[in-house]
């Protein structure tokens, strides 16, 4: 790889960032961090981010990356040894479930703003509902495919962090019945990368 310089822009909080600072680490590229306040968006800010959204990744200071997908394919394709898997259709399944990944991160939202308990319910059981399926996708190892991390485990690593934060206020038992997830999530939880991606006071 020719030598780059990155940026990355980033919130402390946001899932998104942390899937593109997870893919940076894995691959074991230098980076600096600017973390913004997104409630006090500056006009440098909204200058760089079209969505004015993070992450955003700057190259070289005159390149401007957005999307955490987007970002996430780039590093792994600039890197040796990628973080996909070779077969089309394989690949195609890690993309589809990065995207569900996604709706899941939607789903938490919403259960997080949630403000009647009833509601909130409802949300935890469609979030249960995703993971069911998800049960079905994993083989029981540690990661999404065998013992190999790949870019999908990047998606996932923050999801599951949700619940670890979740499950210091109120006993949500969401992975009780799902066996492989939770296998998957401490796997995750344990993850070098998955660690460093948020700050020790997240
Ligand atoms: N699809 C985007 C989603 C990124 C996103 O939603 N970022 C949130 C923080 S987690 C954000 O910047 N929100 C600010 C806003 O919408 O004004 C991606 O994958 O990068």
């Amino acid at each position: 790889m020719k030598q780059q310089n990155f940026d990355i822009i980033t919130h402390v909080l946001c899932p998104y960032v942390q899937r593109s600072i997870i893919t940076l680490e894995e691959k074991n590229i230098s980076y600096t961090r600017t973390d913004i306040d997104l409630a006090k968006k500056t006009a440098w800010f909204e200058q760089k981010s079209p969505m004015g959204k993070v992450p955003v990744l700057l190259v070289d200071e005159k390149h401007t990356l957005f999307e955490s997908a987007i970002i996430c394919e780039y590093l792994d394709e600039i890197t040796p040894g990628s973080l996909h898997p070779v077969d089309s259709l394989e690949k195609a399944y890690h993309r589809a479930w990065i995207e569900f990944g996604s709706s899941i991160l939607s789903k938490i939202a919403s259960l997080y703003n949630a403000k009647e308990a009833s509601h909130f319910q409802a949300i935890h059981t469609e979030i249960q509902n995703k993971f069911r399926f998800i049960e079905r996708e994993l083989s029981g190892s540690s990661f999404y495919s065998g013992e190999r991390f790949h870019l999908i485990d990047a998606v996932y690593g923050p999801i599951f962090r949700y619940f670890d934060v979740f499950d210091t206020f109120t006993k949500l038992d969401t992975f009780e019945a799902l066996p492989k997830c939770l296998l998957w999530r401490n796997a995750l939880k344990k993850r070098r990368s998955v660690q460093k991606a948020v700050p020790k006071d997240y």
